[in-house]
């Protein structure tokens, strides 16, 4: 009898959060990032996707999971590969092991994990996922370099203007989504790798019937380690953008259901 009592307690305090953290040469970032993650709370689990970073960062990963080896997960691939297929492999590890909510998250800590519990408490309200936004009332941006803030919110402007998507923040990275958006999104069919993915995402699950909520969080730029932003994930998305939308008349995000 007590055997099943302990059985049952422990089931209630299972995961069901799991927060997918895409890595490539963050070893100065990535022990802090996983410490913050386990500290939210027990129901939150982590998985590092890792691209083969030559730093090291897959073994520092290694190492923090003989500690917690049922919280910490980690996909190793082979070389950089990009933030969404990075993003799509962590989505399928997520879904397979059946998580209720799924997080996006970079290891730089310009996401704070402290807004985690904000960003899921959204979806308490019926929403399907919640976009940790910079751009609604209350979200922030800090130590952005002039010339970060004026791209991005001129790729904002743009990819309202293009898209029709009523969000004010569509490039932001740092969502939580309901697992069943994932599950019925064809997610071998997402086709960018960059800035773009992200808009993609939003897209796609809004294409869907999806519904979405931006909560505000502030955004503050890397302190340590380099950024990955370059000029092709940007060029990806000017003209990608305007052909996703054009490709958006004809064509299902729909998972084929056999
Ligand atoms: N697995 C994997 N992770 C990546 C790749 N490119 C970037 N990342 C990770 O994705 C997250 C966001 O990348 P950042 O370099 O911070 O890019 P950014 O936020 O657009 O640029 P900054 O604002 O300059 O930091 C970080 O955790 C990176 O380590 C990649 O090709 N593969
Ligand atoms: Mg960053």
């Amino acid at each position: 009898m007590k055997d099943s009592i302990f059985v049952k307690e422990k089931e209630d305090i299972m995961s069901n959060k799991l927060v997918i953290i895409p890595t490539y040469n963050e070893k100065e970032n990535i022990s802090k990032m996983i410490k913050a993650v386990m500290a939210v709370g027990e129901d939150y689990d982590l998985l590092v996707v890792d691209d083969g970073s030559p730093d090291g960062t897959a073994a520092i990963v290694r190492a923090l999971q003989e500690e917690s080896p049922s919280r910490i997960h980690l996909i190793e691939r082979e070389g950089k590969l990009g933030l969404g297929t990075a993003y799509i492999a962590g989505f399928k590890y997520g879904i397979a092991k059946k998580y209720d909510f799924l997080f996006e998250m970079d290891a730089d800590f310009s996401h704070s994990p402290d807004d985690l519990p904000r960003l899921h408490a959204a979806l308490e309200q019926g929403f399907d996922f919640s976009i940790g936004s910079r751009y609604v009332r209350g979200g922030a941006t800090k130590n952005w370099p002039m010339d970060r803030e004026i791209l991005s919110r001129g790729a904002s402007l743009y990819v309202r203007m293009t898209t029709w998507m009523p969000i004010k923040d569509p490039t932001a990275g740092f969502i939580c989504y309901r697992r069943e958006v994932l599950e019925t999104l064809d997610l071998d069919k997402v086709k960018f790798v960059g800035y773009a993915f992200q808009i993609e995402m939003k897209f796609s699950a809004r294409s869907l019937g999806f519904k979405s909520i931006e909560v505000p969080i502030t955004f503050t730029d890397r302190v340590e380690g380099t950024s990955k932003m370059s000029k092709g994930i940007i060029s990806e998305a000017i003209l990608g953008v305007l052909k996703m939308k054009i490709q958006s008349f004809s064509r299902s995000y729909r998972k084929d259901v056999n």
